[in-house]
């Protein structure tokens, strides 16, 4: 008797073939969307963390890596970029807010705001350095968690440090590798 195939397994098998196939990205944000809205087996990856929002390795490969993010109450981001590559963030429980950024580099260091829109459970956003750099955070107060697909794999992107206003670099870590959190953050 055949095994079932899990919702997450199907996804990432699909994934393999979309990214390299599918130049616009559409079709890997449908297979996002479809998941989001249907499976549950992302659960157990979902580690919360007191202080920061978490991210969560469910799968790294040469061109592309997927991670469960979990966001607590009042849990956000810094200003970021994408290092160049493809971003969907698909959600997968609660609400978040994306904040869109035109940041300047160079001599005159600056930031200009953008548009903000609340992205719910079954929406997926695309983002990449041409349209700008952008915040996350969770919505009203409450939870949320989100699935993330970046091609290729991210190590490390480019911070606005608001305080000072100037831009920095950020090793990108995670809290949980294949559902086992890390005692030392890699
Ligand atoms: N890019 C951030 C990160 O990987 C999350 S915000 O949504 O892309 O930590
Ligand atoms: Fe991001």
């Amino acid at each position: 008797m055949a095994m079932t195939q899990q919702p997450l397994d199907r996804l990432l098998h699909d994934l393999d073939s979309a990214l390299s196939e599918d130049a616009h990205g559409t079709r890997v944000a449908k297979l996002l969307e479809s998941y989001a809205r249907e499976a549950a087996d992302w659960r157990r990856f979902a580690f919360f963390e007191a202080t920061y929002y978490s991210r969560n390795l469910v799968r790294q490969t040469d061109l592309f890596e997927l991670i469960v993010l979990c966001w607590g109450p009042g849990q956000r981001s810094p200003i970021h970029d994408h290092a160049g590559q493809r971003c969907w963030m698909a959600v997968l429980d609660g609400e978040v807010r994306e904040s869109m950024f035109r940041v300047a580099a160079g001599e005159h260091t600056g930031l200009a705001t953008g548009p903000v829109r609340t992205v719910g459970r079954g929406q997926v956003a695309f983002v990449v350095d041409d349209l700008g750099w952008h915040r996350i955070e969770s919505h009203n107060h409450a939870p949320a968690v989100t699935l993330h697909l970046y091609s290729r794999p991210i190590r490390e992107c480019s911070v606005f440090d608001e305080d000072r206003g100037v831009i920095t670099r950020k090793k990108l870590s995670y809290h949980s590798i294949g559902g086992v959190v890390q005692s030392l953050r890699v």
